[in-house]
């Protein structure tokens, strides 16, 4: 057969089908392949049937069937087999020709794929797809890097059946997808994406826990508050599934999510976002305890048996239900702030470190539909980068600081009342800690300093001296002149 396809999508899990049948629905032709082939039969037999999907048996054939340069979009389970992957098709397809990693790979994976598929006169794309299932089939955001010069080859495929939105200043709908930078710049900003999800599930999740045990409220009470948030700036997938949930009901006629065990999972998305931070220095304090969250509500057995040894007071909260709902609702929107506001600082960070242009904007721009993270919040946010595209910290856009003032009062009243009454809200908590650290002109790492330059000589600035000179006290008058250039704490 002439090579008529415009793409081949290796992969044929979840993902990889409906990815196949949203480029099918945009028009274009598609060769399906994966590794077990029964897979590719049974696929244009039920999913695929009637529509225009080749099925290929080989990698070979997959490669004949492909119009040039090459499109092969590999959506397989990350890490070795990407690798794996690589290497066999290297032997099928020739300089020119571009492989798409679609799958949630480690960014530094991705920069070194880039580096070797380039060096062997190929193409290389690491794309974030988010969205589950359901994007995957109508619309995820997509969030691409890698070689450059594969971006104009991808785009009109990318750009199709990516999620659309709005435009804000009323113009044509836009596609949640567009180039991010080289390398790994599409998968850091993709991770960062999953990573701002843990935050965003967490923070939901401990309105829920004041709402149940602070509040007795009942999973029917919290549907109807959670669909009442989801009109307002709140309004997002995660708040609208939240509302979902808490609605859905067992055999029974009683709340399923009561009878759901209390232990989160977590991939590892969450896990590489706070590594990165710490490897950068940029404190994404939430995401860190959304990460921790998960792991503290695995230990489901330590848990059962810690608390019949500290027995937990009367954890309600006193005062009228309503005033209380409306101080968790700006405690959780300010939260979700600092949350955005540290994600955006990790960003910035990373593109500095890796030399990526990114654009902020247009990251919100991507992640405003498709992806689990969509909102109208995101919206806001695109507003903000468009306005000023150097703003340094979103925390000081005219718009977010305006809103952060007005939920201050009861984001306190929120945190300082679970703390008294023993309900765990490390990420509503953090994300106010880190405000007050942020918003202060004077910490405490004065003393911290001269802690540091008495036990390990290793200086300090002084306020009354120019930045960049550094001093050393022999505090003890035992210790010697010589300061520390090497050790560090
Ligand atoms: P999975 O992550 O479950 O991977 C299953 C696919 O990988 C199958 O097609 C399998 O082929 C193939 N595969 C494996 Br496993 N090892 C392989 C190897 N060594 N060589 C070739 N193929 C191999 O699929 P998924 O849930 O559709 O996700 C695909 C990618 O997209 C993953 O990286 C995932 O992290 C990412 N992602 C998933 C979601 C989601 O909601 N599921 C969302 C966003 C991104 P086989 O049939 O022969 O075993």
């Amino acid at each position: 057969m002439e090579p008529h396809a415009d793409i081949a999508v290796v992969g044929l899990a979840v993902m990889g089908q409906n990815l196949i049948l949203n480029m099918n629905d945009h028009g274009f032709t598609v060769v399906a392949y994966n590794r077990t082939v029964s897979k590719v039969d049974e696929f244009l037999a039920q999913e695929a049937r009637g529509k225009k999907v080749v099925g290929a048996h080989s990698l070979a054939e997959m490669a004949a069937l492909l119009k040039r340069p090459r499109r092969v979009m590999l959506m397989i389970k990350a890490g070795r087999a990407v690798d794996d992957l690589i290497d066999q098709l290297l032997t099928v397809l020739e300089p020119g020709d571009i492989i798409i990693d679609g799958g949630n790979s480690l960014f530094e994976d991705t920069i070194r794929r880039t580096k070797f598929v380039e060096s062997k006169g190929l193409l290389y794309i690491g794309t974030g797809v988010s969205g589950g299932e359901e994007g995957a089939r109508h619309g995820p955001s997509i969030m691409p890097g890698g070689s450059p010069s594969a971006w104009p080859h991808v785009k009109p495929i990318f750009q199709a059946i990516a999620a659309k939105v709005a435009d804000a200043a009323g113009g044509p709908e836009q596609s949640c997808c567009d180039w991010v930078g080289e390398g790994g710049a599409g998968h850091y900003v993709k991770m960062t994406h999953n990573g701002i999800e843990y935050g965003d599930m967490q923070l939901i999740c401990e309105a829920y826990h004041i709402m149940k045990d602070g509040l007795g409220m009942t999973a029917g009470e919290m549907h109807h508050v959670f669909r009442e948030w989801n009109t307002g700036e709140l309004e997002s997938y995660l708040i609208e599934i939240t509302r979902d949930i808490l609605a859905k009901t067992d055999d029974d006629g009683t709340p399923l999510v009561d009878k759901i065990l209390d232990t989160a999972g977590q991939k590892g998305t969450g896990k590489w976002t706070v590594i990165s931070s710490q490897e950068l220095g940029i404190p994404i304090t939430l995401i860190a305890e959304a990460v921790y969250s998960r792991c503290v509500s695995a230990l489901k057995d330590q848990r059962v048996l810690a608390s019949k040894h500290f027995k937990q007071g009367n954890p309600k909260f006193a005062g009228d239900r309503v005033a209380w709902l409306g101080d968790i609702r700006k405690a959780l929107y300010a939260s979700k702030i600092i949350s955005y506001t540290q994600g955006y600082m990790l960003m910035r960070a990373a593109a500095q470190a890796h030399h990526w242009n990114l654009n902020y904007g247009g990251i919100a721009l991507m992640w405003r539909g498709g992806c689990i993270i969509r909102s109208v919040f995101l919206g806001e946010i695109k507003k903000a980068f468009d306005k000023n595209p150097d703003l340094t910290n979103l925390l000081l856009d005219p718009f977010f600081k305006k809103a952060i003032k007005g939920c201050v009062r009861s984001w306190r009243k929120v945190v300082s009342t679970a703390v008294k009454k023993g309900i765990p809200v490390p990420a509503l908590s953090t994300a106010l800690a880190f405000f007050d650290g942020f918003r202060n002109a004077r910490l405490p790492a004065n003393l911290l300093q001269a802690q540091r330059d008495f036990f390990g000589a290793h200086t300090y600035e002084r306020i009354d001296q120019p930045r960049g000179q550094f001093f050393h006290t022999n505090w003890t008058g035992a210790g010697g002149r010589v300061s520390s250039s090497t050790y560090s704490v």
